[in-house]
């Protein structure tokens, strides 16, 4: 173990300033890695730019915000006790019940203490004479760790819009990821919204009952489905529990990490059509992401993908009163479940709603902003009290390369990925020793359930740590032939699949002069795991030692 430095911290306290590891973020996976990394003995800090624990679920507290896995599901596996000890209220917990619960793991498993909260970490550099990295925050402290873990999440850096004259906009700005603590109250307000993604879908329905009109500005329509949330009753809560150990098998075995939906493993095109009406309604039935694994050829085949969009096109049909309204919200141009499907509740019946008005913002772009309001390209002029802004992220590497990360030779991490993220794995990347990421770019990341992701990632990093040091060894690097490896593998095994086909976040499309590939491994979890156990298996193939 490290000999403690000890100096002064910003909160007067005494702080080590040598550490075996940091941990960037107090998400889901900053608060397992902790957790983890002192059971093994090793001496960890977690630095998070909040004033609370929680990464993703203390941010976006907007209105609506809520899982669509399962909260059975989407939360923590490796602690028996701890699952069988938590109550969800719903099917989907919202967002103030998991942060309850993160704030749950964290007081259970004495994790505070590790954590620093407002504390933003602002560069990370490394030694290569010490196989150390030197991390600094904006409070001015200075750390030396011999392991960096950015457990900094894949949605933490929110886009904004870039209209002409949005600063002239003098009514209040909210985007759904920086949502103010204490909430908002539209009630009376003329309200706008910009995104039709899960955010946008999920606040829609809930900002439209408070305000007194609500614009939504859609730019693409995306494929929802009913979430079918209800809350839970003590007898359901008793049966899940009692199966949670099938359950988890079941999830760490599933391609998408969830176990309540089964994979259909037959192929839609080799279904009649009332097979597959009969398939598509069952799916419905259960609701959200079901439908993923439906059939087997659904995102690999255009003409399998197509028979269920146009079941999706046809439910949409059905709900909105109005057929031109309810045409503006059809998805076309895209296959299905290649932008994320969203889970709803109530989001297209929101638009037979007197108060709620749908622009198209492909027909008719926004023109100018002013003070009081928006005009589009067709001269009409939108007055609003408010604008809530649920533009998405710069998703996967914003984050990592907005910092001042920097590897062998003083390269910085922004620098290397700037023709799109170079990973080993999605855990790390050549010429950037000791410093790894969870659920990354180049892994199944958010195509799995991300609390299980988080787990797998943070376990295998653990046992590398505990590996290198075991071998008498300081450091843990890619070579440049695993990293070319696995991009090209990550890129093939996408370019067999519909997902290059949509303007998404996933190919990095959302965000203006970004590069557009595939930034997800579409192989499925099972697969990607068994590749990396095999790489540990064979003593760390493709990755030195030094
Ligand atoms: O962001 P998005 P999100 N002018 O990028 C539009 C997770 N999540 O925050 O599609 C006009 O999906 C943009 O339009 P287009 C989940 O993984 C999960 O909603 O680019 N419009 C789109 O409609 C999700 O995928 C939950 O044409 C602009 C929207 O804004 C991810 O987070 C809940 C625009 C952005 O959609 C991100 O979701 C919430 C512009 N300049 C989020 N720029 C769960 O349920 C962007 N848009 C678990």
């Amino acid at each position: 173990m490290d000999k403690a430095l000890s100096s002064p911290g910003p909160m007067g306290r005494s702080e080590r300033t040598s550490l075996d590891v940091v941990v960037v973020g107090a998400g889901f996976a900053g608060l397992y890695a902790l957790h983890l990394l002192r059971k093994k003995g090793l001496s960890a800090r977690v630095y998070e730019a909040g004033d609370g624990i929680g990464g993703t679920w203390y941010w976006n507290r907007y209105p609506g915000a809520r899982c669509d896995i399962e909260s059975i599901e989407y939360s923590y596996s490796f602690d028996e006790q701890l699952q069988q000890e938590w109550d969800w209220p719903a099917r989907y917990a919202d967002q103030a019940d998991i942060l309850k619960y993160i704030n749950h793991v964290a007081d259970r498993f004495d994790l505070r203490r590790d954590i620093q909260l407002e504390t933003r970490v602002e560069s990370a550099h490394f030694d290569e004479k010490s196989s150390r990295w030197t991390v600094t925050t904006n409070r001015g402290e200075t750390v030396s760790a011999q392991f960096c873990i950015m457990a900094t999440g894949c949605l933490s850096t929110p886009k904004q819009v870039d209209v002409e004259g949005i600063g002239d906009f003098a009514g209040q700005c909210y985007h759904t990821a920086a949502w103010p603590r204490g909430g908002v109250d539209f009630s009376g307000r003329r309200v706008g919204i910009i995104g039709t993604g899960s955010s946008g879908i999920q606040a829609i329905p809930h900002i439209a009952k408070q305000a007194r009109h609500l614009t939504v500005f859609q730019r693409t329509p995306n494929f929802s489905i009913p979430a079918w949330n209800h809350p839970l009753t003590e007898e359901q809560r008793r049966i899940q529990k009692a199966e949670y150990a099938d359950l988890r098998r079941r999830e760490w075995n599933s391609i998408l990490g969830i176990s309540r939906f089964p994979a259909n493993p037959n192929r839609a095109l080799d279904a009649t059509p009332e097979e597959r009406e009969r398939e598509y309604e069952a799916r419905w039935a259960m609701g959200g992401l079901s439908f993923y694994t439906s059939y087997v050829d659904l995102l690999v085949d255009p003409a399998a993908n197509e028979t269920l969009a146009e079941f999706a096109r046809r439910k949409i049909r059905q709900k909105v009163k109005d057929p031109k309204v309810a045409e503006m919200l059809v998805p076309k141009g895209y296959p299905f479940g290649t932008k994320r499907l969203c889970a709803d509740t109530d989001y297209y019946e929101t638009y037979n709603r007197d108060n709620v008005t749908l622009v198209d913002l492909r027909a008719t772009p926004f023109q100018k902003f002013s003070a009081s309001g928006v005009t589009t390209q067709d001269g009409r002029f939108h007055e609003l009290d408010a604008l809530v802004t649920a533009t998405g992220f710069d998703a996967l590497t914003g984050t990592l390369c907005n910092m001042d990360i920097r590897g062998r030779g003083g390269e910085t991490l922004g620098d290397k990925w700037k023709g799109g993220p170079r990973t080993a794995l999605g855990i790390m990347s050549a010429r950037f020793p000791n410093m790894f990421v969870t659920t990354g770019p180049g892994s199944p990341s958010v195509l799995f359930n991300m609390i299980l992701g988080n787990e797998y990632h943070v376990e295998w990093i653990v046992r590398a740590i505990e590996d290198v040091r075991k071998a008498g060894r300081v450091a843990i690097e890619p070579t440049q032939a695993i990293e070319d490896f696995w991009c090209q593998h990550v890129t093939d095994v996408g370019n067999q699949t519909l997902f290059t086909q949509a303007d998404s976040w996933y190919m990095g499309a959302n965000v203006p002069g970004k590069p557009r590939q595939i930034l997800l491994y579409l192989g499925g979890f099972p697969a990607y795991k068994a590749t990396c156990e095999d790489i540990v298996a064979k003593g760390y193939e493709g990755f030195a030692f030094g």
